[in-house]
């Protein structure tokens, strides 16, 4: 097992949108162990493959208190169950420290793959459903803060740019 890098905002390589897993091999189980070990190790609840520099069509997530229930999804499928918004704030390991609400269906249905290849199709409601939504948004390349206005996503922006050239002396 390996801990991988985690891509931060505004790394370009965080736009580059994912390609469909054709076989899930051996090699894409060792690239989700190692997504595991990385959100484990960053106290997450969910990881894309684009965050981790992989453009491939798949994410890991466990909202459990002890890394008990681990979800797999390859080539996910989302479709909204409800016009309900859930009322949660969303934050993201790739935009450290910023937290916003965004309007987000509060249940929704996917379609996906698990780590063996086998297609499984499950319910998830609440923060849940928001985190399955923000992945799925990590695969096309799409951030979070995309939909707070220019102003608070320049703001975001700036301060990250800033505590990033800190950490790079
Ligand atoms: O760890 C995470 N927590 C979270 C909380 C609410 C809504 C979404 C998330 S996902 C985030 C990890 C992450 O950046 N996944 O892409
Ligand atoms: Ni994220």
């Amino acid at each position: 097992m390996a801990k991988l890098d985690i891509l931060e905002f505004p790394d370009p390589r965080l736009r580059k949108p994912g390609e469909k897993v054709e076989s899930v091999t051996d090699e894409t189980r060792q690239l989700i162990d190692d997504m595991y070990e990385t959100m484990y190790d960053a106290d997450g609840c969910g990881l894309a493959a684009t965050q981790v520099n992989v453009q491939k069509r798949l994410f890991i997530m466990d909202f459990s208190e002890d890394k008990s229930e681990p979800w797999t999804f390859i080539n996910p499928e989302i479709t909204p169950l409800t016009d309900e918004i859930a009322d949660l704030a969303e934050g993201c390991l790739s935009v450290p420290g910023f937290f916003e609400k965004l309007d987000r269906p509060n249940r929704v249905k996917v379609k996906a793959l698990d780590r063996d290849g086998k297609e499984f199709e499950q319910e998830f409601e609440g923060i849940q459903s928001i985190c399955v939504q923000h992945e799925l948004d990590h695969l096309d390349g799409v951030l979070f803060v995309d939909a707070l206005t220019k102003l608070k996503r320049d703001r975001i922006r700036k301060k990250l740019e800033k505590a990033q050239r800190l950490a790079a002396k």
